[in-house]
């Protein structure tokens, strides 16, 4: 797959695409990230790419020309994603990762100032997407969220000791249940005697059971989505959990 990444801040990606698992998939060539400097197609003496909004108001707008420029010079082939990053897109979650990791071509579009010129997201875009209901400085800390997001699920890119990775809350749809490593006992704090019992039908009842009970403590909008054995209701309901009534015409 190739990433094309256009943003006014460049050297904001170096460290986040050499590290990790993110890092290995690029060394070995699935995954080829190009950081494009928006700066290169501009064209005035002073590299602009920004400017005062019509109609007045604060901030300023990121103009349409480098954009378009940039965009054209990438050549992106008709199934490529054109995706800008915005405050105003639809959610960035496990779903759309899982989209996009099956096209050849992405090109991620960052977002600075106090946003983008509409006729960049008509003209240019195929979708707009925001990594979350929060404000950040611009696209570009999105942008590498959604290069990791991303990356890590192309085919190879999780060596065997990670693909349980894969597997994660957002497939499984609950939360992890906690995790411990030695000592047993940490300045006091011991691991709960059931991860030491060596009983392993016993160990995957507490986790799972863990797993229930922080995501209906921190999540439970996650519930209503997943799949729950009569056993995992049975648990839910004694911690107080009521199930949700099924809409007519929501799917699965
Ligand atoms: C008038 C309010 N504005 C500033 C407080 C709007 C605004 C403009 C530009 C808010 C944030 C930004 C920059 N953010 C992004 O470009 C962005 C973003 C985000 O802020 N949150 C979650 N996802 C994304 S994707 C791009």
């Amino acid at each position: 797959m190739r990433i094309d990444v256009l943003t006014v801040f460049p050297e904001m990606f170096g460290p986040v695409l050499a590290a990790g698992i993110v890092g290995k998939a690029v060394r070995a060539g699935l995954a080829d990230v190009r950081i494009h400097d928006l700066r290169d197609f501009a064209h005035d003496r002073h590299r602009s790419t920004d400017d005062a909004p019509f109609g007045g108001g604060p901030g300023m707008v990121m103009l349409p020309q480098p954009l378009f420029e940039a965009v054209r010079s990438l050549e992106p082939s008709l199934d490529a994603a054109v995706v800008v990053l915005s405050p105003q897109g639809k959610p960035f979650d496990q779903r759309a990762a899982e989209r996009l990791a099956q096209l050849e071509r992405i090109v991620l579009i960052c977002g600075r100032y106090e946003g983008i010129d509409e006729r960049v997201i008509e003209g240019l875009a195929t979708e707009e997407l925001s990594t979350g209901d929060y404000v950040v400085s611009g696209g570009e800390v999105p942008a590498m969220l959604v290069v990791d997001a991303v990356v890590r699920l192309l085919p190879g890119a999780l060596g065997h000791g990670e693909e349980a990775l894969a597997d994660d809350s957002h497939t499984s749809g609950l939360l992890q249940h906690p995790q411990y490593t030695r000592p047993a006992d940490f300045e006091g704090r011991s691991v709960p005697d059931v991860l030491l019992s060596g009983n392993h039908a016993a160990i995957a009842q507490w986790r799972r059971r863990e797993a229930l009970r922080r995501t209906l403590e921190r999540r439970p909008d996650m519930l209503a989505r997943a799949e729950l054995s009569a056993e995992d209701a049975q648990i839910l309901r004694a911690l107080g959990w009521q199930p949700p009534t099924p809409v007519p015409g929501t799917p699965e």
